[in-house]
């Protein structure tokens, strides 16, 4: 127990605006409340428009309190960015334990069955800016804090196995690379330029996590359809103290899927928070997003290495068909924060926020960022009590004898916060044998210096294998990234060099992006020998669910509106939405009632859509805006159709209704409805990219 306040001591009294109340739609008690504006100080203000002036034409007086408090407190709203990772959108979520890692860990929020545990999930982007857009190729962060009853656990992953670097020394390296050049600052949020490509063709440990980028997992189509991982291997232990070693895995339930990049471009500019406006709605909606958790297990064996995978090293993976990944919990984000800069903002992430049960490894990058992220909230958040800001808050008692500094929100009793003492009733204790945190003895020798093992010298094997593991229509879309990327480098000694990178990954890739750049293509280097791992493509032959994707139905005045109406009511029983896009807005008249208007064809894009339809009725409309909005649908491989006499509609906008992916029917039946959802649950019809690509 901590100390009782003696008797002559007093403090502040814990006034709140409101009485607390177990009900989460009822006000938070820590927001601000009372009708009346007042200043900080709580003093009601009679106005707030006008500054107090001598003569009301007269100069303002400095005597204004109101106006010096008002303008003060703006002058420092912001704080700073995020050095990496600013960019990002935030959602509250509760993590249920299966229990079935109880074997291997301890650690309560994994190994009790049914045990809830509240999360916090922040996904983000790494270079930009926080004002960047959402749809930028670039990795995605995944960074999950759980609020446990031993503490809180963050997981702070990205949706990636592997990372660009082996060490954290290398890290500032990577990412002044990666950021705009510094004397233009620009290009904003990308890499398609020459400080990343000269850096990543030099520094060829990046090129597995390169590739990865190249290809669509860098332009995921929602968080909600993208992996996690922890990237680092971890050490699990259970009550009994033994040892394994893991990876941890997010798998979404509504399976891995992303944009196109001419998509994801249009996006930029059309809606630049895509994502973040993504996941705001359809949680509004009730069309949550899950993941379930998953664990690689791997021997803790003395060498740290698993079928000749190096465990230790951050840029190489461990395929699924080696070590299944086993699913031990399922997170559900089910609610939006309150406020953006409270939450999103002000949450503060740690990979040395572990609880019993999990530990980490000698991964040197991990070591980096164990120091880094500590460090890095002292200037962001301001001094170190920013785990007293509500988000990071642990959901249990917490007794340190940390004191003091900026910003202090307990009022500490007694006056002995250090350990041993016995002013203070020799409390707080530690628990070394009870629940407390214990780190098991592992054996480390060795000569201090600064090198790898040479086992991290393989930079290529595992981009071979990625590259042997897609489908080809994703491996046309790695070459197009590379083409494009490399084509948006001045300094053509980067392109040469890179295609030299490419040249060791696989030669019929570096030979197509070198014809892309007008280049010739290096002289084939050696590649290694691997077995390509089906589980990392993301092309799936069987329809997923389809919760919150989105489509767009054409119409106007004259169009089938109960049609719309069913079509509406089919796909909102799966959790899809249906927009109506019209040539204007407000509704639509139809005879048998009006349909509110969504979009017009002034304030859509295509990239709204995962599938666009026609409604019958609208035959004779075209419209320049329609047309493009129907070829990029078909460019983009999104399932388009129409029924009635709208397919007169994808005719005169010159879409081959003979193609795959089209959906055309008489009118709105339940076979209609059925191929529509099926069709959205495989994504898009890749089938049609090869067919365009040869000219139909
Ligand atoms: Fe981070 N990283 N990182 N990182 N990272 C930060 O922490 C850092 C790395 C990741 O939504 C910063 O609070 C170093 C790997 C995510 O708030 C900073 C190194 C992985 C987020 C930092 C790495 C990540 C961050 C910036 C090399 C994937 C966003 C602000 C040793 C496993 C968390 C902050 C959020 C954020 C440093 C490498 C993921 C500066 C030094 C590998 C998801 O501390």
């Amino acid at each position: 127990m901590p100390p009782e306040r003696r008797r002559d001591q007093g403090a502040p009294d814990p006034v709140r605006s409101r009485p607390p109340s177990p009900d989460r739609t009822a006000p938070d008690p820590r927001a601000q409340g009372g009708e009346f504006l007042t200043t900080a100080q709580g003093l009601r203000l009679s106005d707030t428009d006008h500054s107090l002036k001598a003569g009301d034409r007269g100069p303002a007086l400095l005597e204004d309190f109101h106006l010096r408090e008002k303008i003060t407190h703006f002058d420092h709203e912001r704080i700073p960015e995020r050095v990496v990772h600013a960019r990002g959108a935030a959602a509250h979520g509760v993590f249920r334990a299966y229990g079935n890692a109880a074997p291997v860990t301890k650690a309560r929020f994994l190994a009790e069955k049914d045990l809830e545990t509240p999360v916090f999930v922040r996904f983000s982007t790494v270079l930009g800016s926080r004002g960047s857009a959402d749809t930028v190729r670039d990795v995605r962060g995944f960074a999950v804090k759980f609020y446990t009853p031993e503490g809180n656990f963050d997981l702070v992953g990205n949706n990636a196995p592997i990372f660009f670097i082996q060490d954290g020394v290398k890290f500032p390296d990577l990412i002044h690379a990666g950021k705009p050049h510094p004397d233009r600052e620009i290009p904003q949020a990308q890499t398609a330029h020459d400080t990343f490509w000269d850096f990543v063709s030099l520094h060829t440990e990046a090129t597995m996590q390169v590739i990865w980028v190249m290809s669509g997992r860098g332009i995921p189509r929602s968080y909600r359809t993208m992996e996690g991982f922890g990237i680092h291997t971890f050490r699990l232990v259970d009550a009994e103290g033994r040892t394994t070693l893991a990876k941890f895995h997010w798998k979404p339930l509504a399976g891995v899927h992303s944009m196109v990049w001419e998509e994801a471009q249009l996006a930029q500019g059309a809606d630049p928070d895509f994502h973040r406006r993504d996941m705001a709605e359809s949680i509004e909606a009730g069309a949550f997003f899950e993941y379930e958790l998953g664990l690689q297990l791997l021997p803790d064996r003395p060498d740290e290495t698993f079928e000749g995978i190096d465990l230790l090293d951050p840029t190489k993976l461990v395929p699924e068909e080696l070590a299944p990944v086993q699913r031990v919990g399922r997170l559900t984000l089910d609610r939006n924060p309150t406020n953006f800069f409270a939450e999103t903002e002000q949450v503060a992430f740690h990979v040395g926020n572990l609880v019993p049960g999990i530990q980490v490894t000698n991964d040197p990058l991990i070591a980096g960022r164990l120091f880094s992220y500590l460090d890095t909230q002292l200037t962001r958040l301001g001094g170190p009590n920013f785990p007293q800001l509500p988000v990071n808050s642990p959901h249990v008692p917490v007794n340190d004898n940390l004191r003091d500094g900026m910003h202090q929100m307990f009022v500490h009793t007694g006056i002995a916060p250090y350990q041993p003492n016995s002013l203070d009733g020799g409390g707080p204790r530690t628990d070394p044998d009870g629940s407390g945190y214990v780190t098991v003895p592992t054996e480390v020798n060795g000569p201090k210096v600064r090198q790898n093992p040479a086992s991290f010298g393989d930079h290529y094997s595992h981009a071979t294998m990625f590259w042997r593991s897609m489908t080809p229509v994703e491996q046309d879309h790695i070459v197009e990234a590379y083409t494009f990327e490399l084509g948006k480098c001045h300094e053509p000694a980067i392109r040469e060099r890179q295609l030299a990178v490419l040249a060791r990954i696989d030669g019929d890739l570096c030979a197509r992006v070198a014809a892309g750049l007008g280049l010739p293509a290096p002289d084939a280097a050696p590649t290694a020998e691997v077995t390509p791992s089906p589980a990392l493509s993301q092309v799936v032959s069987t329809p997923g669910p389809i919760d919150g994707r989105v489509v767009g139905v054409v119409a106007t005045d004259q169009a089938d509106l109960a049609g719309i109406d069913a079509l509406r009511t089919a796909l909102a029983a799966e959790k899809a939405v249906l927009r109506v896009v019209a040539p204007v807005g407000g509704e639509l008249r139809g005879t048998r009632g009006d349909l509110p208007v969504d979009r017009t064809l002034l304030t859509t894009r295509s990239i709204e859509y995962d599938a666009v339809l026609v409604a019958a009725g609208t035959a004779g409309l075209t419209d320049p805006r329609l047309t493009v909005l129907l070829q990029e649908a078909l460019r983009h491989c999104k399932p388009i159709g129409a029924w009635g006499d709208g397919a007169r509609v994808l005719a005169d906008a010159g879409i081959d209704a003979a193609l795959p992916g089209m959906l055309l029917a008489e009118g709105v039946t339940d076979a209609f409805t059925a191929d529509l959802i099926a069709a959205l649950g495989l994504h898009r019809a890749w089938d049609r990219a090869a067919m365009l690509r040869a000219g139909r």
